[in-house]
C-alpha cells in the first residue's frame, strides 16, 4: 500500500475507534486527528500572488524561496507573462505562483494570452483559485518614487479576490534590492568588515523604507485590515549556465519565509518548510506534529475501555515519524519508521508490560490511576520519539545520540503528564498537556 492511503487508512481506523471514546475526551481527541490530517494528509502547495512592476525581482524572490533557479530571471525585457498560475518545482517540493503585473502596465510579454487583456486573464486566474497571501514586490529605491499606481493594482487584486472568494487575504510587501541600498559598499549579505558605522546606516536607511511603504499602504484604507508588515530582502542569486550556483546575496530571506509562514493556511505549511529547508521551521512543524500526536497517544492510552490497545498507538508514532521525516525533505517508508523506533530503543512490548502492572496497581490503589500511568507512558514515548525523530532527521545527529535524547524526553514527558493530570484532575476538568514545549 502506498504510504498516503496507508495514513489515510490509520486515521479512518482512529476515527472509528473514537467512537467508543467517552466524551469530553473523544471531542478533545477528534480536534487533534483532524490537525493531524490537515498537517499530513490534506497538503497542497503553497500559493501567492506576486504584485510588483517588471523587474522588482518577482522571478528572483521565487528562486530565492528555493535557493535553486527554478525562475527565468529577466535582465532586459519582460520575462513572466501573466494571467496563468505558475507551479515552481523544485526537488522538495512546489510554489503556486501567479504574476499580476499586467494590471500594472500594458506592454504584453512573449507568450501572454492573445485573447484576453492582461486584466481579464488575471481575473480569470483568480476565480481559478484564491492566492494564501499577495505579495506586494517593490525596489527599495523605488518606495519614494509614485507607489500610488502599484498600490491602486494591489487594491484591485485584493478586492477581486474578496469578491470573488469572500476572504480578506493577506498582504505582504517586501522590499527588494536592499543590498543596493546606500552605503553601496556594505554587504549585507556578508557584513564582515563592513564599518560598524556604515552597517547601522544602511540598516538604517532600511528600516526607514520599510516604515515609509508601511505607511503609504496603511494609507489605503482598502488595505489596512489585511495588511501584514513590509520586510526588505536582499533575493540576488547568480547562475551559471550550466544551472550552477556563482553569487548567493541573499538577505533575510529566511526571515520572509518565517513571516510568510504564519499566514500560510495549514494546509500549505509542510509543502513550504519542506521546500524552503530551513531547519528552524522544519523544528517547529516537528514540535505541532509531536504535541499532536503525543496527545493523541495519551489520549488513547488513558480510555478506560479495552480497545485502547497498542495497536493505534504504535501506528501513530510511526505517522509521526514518517511526517517528521517528510518535513525534512525524505519520503520514509512506514519500515523505515518502525526501524527507526527500533534504533532508538522505543520498545511499545516494554511499555505494554508496564501497563499492565498500571492496570493491576490501578484496582487496588485508586480507580483512574492506572489510567493516568498508561496516559503518561504513551504520551512519553510519543514525546520522545518525536523529539528523536527530529533531532535525527532534521538535525542530522547519529543513532546514538537519537536515542540519548530519546532517553531524557521521555523521562521528562512523563512526569509533565502526571502534573498536569493532577492540576487537571483537581479542577475537575479533563484535557492534556500539550501544545507546550515544556519538555
Ligand atoms: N541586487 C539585486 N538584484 C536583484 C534583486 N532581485 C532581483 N534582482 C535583479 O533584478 C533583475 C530583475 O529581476 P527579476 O527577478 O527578473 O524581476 P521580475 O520582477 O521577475 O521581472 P519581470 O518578470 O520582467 O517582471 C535581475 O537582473 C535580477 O538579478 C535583489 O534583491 N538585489
Ligand atoms: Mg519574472
Amino acid at each position: 500500500m502506498k504510504l498516503r492511503e496507508e495514513l489515510i487508512e490509520r486515521a479512518k481506523r482512529l476515527e472509528e475507534m473514537l467512537e467508543k471514546v467517552p466524551e469530553p475526551m473523544a471531542k478533545e481527541l477528534r480536534k487533534k486527528l483532524e490537525e493531524l490530517r490537515e498537517l499530513l494528509l490534506e497538503q497542497r502547495p503553497p500559493r501567492f500572488a506576486l504584485v510588483g512592476r517588471r523587474g522588482a525581482g518577482k522571478s528572483s524572490l521565487i528562486n530565492a524561496l528555493f535557493g535553486k533557479s527554478v525562475a527565468e530571471v529577466g535582465h532586459e525585457k519582460a520575462t513572466t507573462s501573466r494571467g496563468r498560475w505558475w507551479s515552481y518545482t523544485g526537488e522538495l517540493g512546489t510554489v503556486e505562483m501567479l504574476d499580476t503585473r499586467g494590471i500594472q502596465e500594458g506592454s504584453t510579454p512573449e507568450g501572454a494570452d492573445g485573447e484576453l487583456t492582461p486584466v481579464d486573464s488575471i481575473a480569470k486566474a483568480l476565480g481559478e483559485q484564491g492566492p494564501d497571501a499577495v505579495l506586494f514586490l517593490i525596489k527599495a529605491k523605488e518606495v519614494d518614487a509614485a507607489v500610488e499606481g502599484d498600490l491602486d493594482a494591489l487594491v484591485e487584486i485584493c478586492e477581486r479576490i474578496r469578491a470573488m472568494h469572500h476572504y480578506p487575504v493577506p498582504v505582504v510587501a517586501v522590499v527588494t534590492h536592499c543590498d543596493e541600498v546606500e552605503p553601496k559598499n556594505v554587504k549585507l549579505h556578508d557584513p564582515q568588515g563592513a564599518h560598524p558605522e556604515d552597517l547601522a546606516e544602511k540598516l538604517e536607511r532600511i528600516e526607514r523604507i520599510e516604515g515609509d511603504l508601511e505607511s503609504k499602504i496603511r494609507g489605503r484604507e482598502e488595505l489596512r485590515d489585511q495588511f501584514v508588515a513590509a520586510h526588505g530582502v536582499s533575493s540576488y542569486q547568480s547562475w551559471r549556465r550550466d544551472g550552477s550556483r556563482r553569487a548567493d546575496e541573499r538577505w533575510r530571506i529566511e526571515e520572509l519565509i518565517h513571516f510568510l509562514l504564519d499566514e500560510l493556511p495549514e494546509q500549505a505549511r509542510v509543502e513550504f518548510v519542506r521546500l524552503s529547508q530551513v531547519k528552524a521551521l522544519q523544528h517547529r512543524i516537528a514540535r505541532r506534529l509531536t504535541n499532536i500526536v503525543s496527545t493523541l497517544c495519551g489520549g488513547v492510552a488513558m480510555t478506560p475501555i479495552p480497545v485502547a490497545d497498542i495497536g493505534p498507538i504504535t501506528s501513530l508514532q510511526t505517522s509521526l515519524i514518517t511526517g517528521i521525516g517528510y518535513v525534512s525533505g525524505r519520503r520514509l517508508e512506514v519500515k523505515t519508521a518502525t526501524e527507526f523506533m527500533g534504533a532508538i530503543g522505543a520498545n511499545m512490548g516494554a511499555a505494554i508490560a508496564l501497563r499492565e502492572v498500571a492496570r493491576a496497581l490501578a484496582k487496588i490503589l485508586a480507580p483512574g490511576v492506572g489510567n493516568v500511568v498508561s496516559g503518561a507512558i504513551a504520551f512519553g514515548a510519543t514525546k520522545a520519539i518525536g523529539h528523536s525523530a527530529a533531532a535525527y532527521f532534521i538535525d542530522g545527529v547519529d543513532v546514538d545520540k537519537a536515542r540519548e535524547v530519546f532517553e531524557t524526553t521521555k523521562k521528562k514527558a512523563r512526569k509533565l503528564f502526571k502534573k498536569r493530570q493532577k492540576q487537571l484532575e483537581s479542577e475537575e476538568l479533563l484535557a492534556f498537556p500539550t501544545d507546550d514545549d515544556e519538555v
